[in-house]
């Protein structure tokens, strides 16, 4: 398959939670997945489950020859690898060091038992929408070709505060 462009979300709130998404990207770089662009690092309340810590969200941008469900099973690896629990004793949505998951895969409209492209929680959510629209300003969904950034506008009352740069 040819080269497609895709979204990948990061987000940790266990332990070194900037080196473990720096040590996700470093993984994903490593395995022929290209870091193209990455967002800003941003400091997130919570959601889903509230009573767990603060995250750290981001947004890389990538290319990749895999095909959906290869880069999924990627993905889940270097979570594993990264020390990721989703042994029964974690709780879902719940604290996790790593979290990578696909938010589009070009235009792919994807609707299986184990991966739903795009996102179904990506537009309720200002952890990934704001640093995705960072990065690209001018992507649509890709089924209602809403622009990404004006979804924005319904999240705006979720907390959350983009880094400084080091
Ligand atoms: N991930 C969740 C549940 N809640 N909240 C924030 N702020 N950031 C996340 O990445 C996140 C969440 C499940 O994947
Ligand atoms: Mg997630
Ligand atoms: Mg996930």
């Amino acid at each position: 398959m040819s080269e497609r462009t895709v979204y990948i979300a990061l987000g940790s709130n266990l332990g070194d939670r900037r080196g473990n998404i720096e040590n996700a990207l470093a993984a994903l770089a490593a395995e022929q997945v290209e870091i193209v662009q990455r967002s800003s690092l941003y400091e997130t309340a919570p959601r889903d489950v509230l009573d767990q810590p603060w995250f750290l969200n981001m947004v890389a941008e990538c290319r990749t020859r895999d095909f959906p469900l290869q880069l999924l099973a990627r993905l889940l690896r270097i979570e594993r690898e990264l020390g990721r629990d989703r042994s029964g004793a974690s709780i879902p949505r719940g604290p996790r060091k790593i979290d990578l998951d696909i938010l589009l895969f070009g235009d792919a409209v994807i609707a299986m038992p184990r991966l739903i492209v795009p996102h179904p929680r990506m537009l309720e959510r200002r952890f990934v929408l704001e640093p995705l629209a960072e990065i690209a300003p001018d992507l649509r969904h890709p089924v209602s070709r809403e622009l990404l950034a004006s979804a924005l506008d319904k999240v705006r009352d979720q907390k959350i505060e983009k880094l400084a740069e080091d």
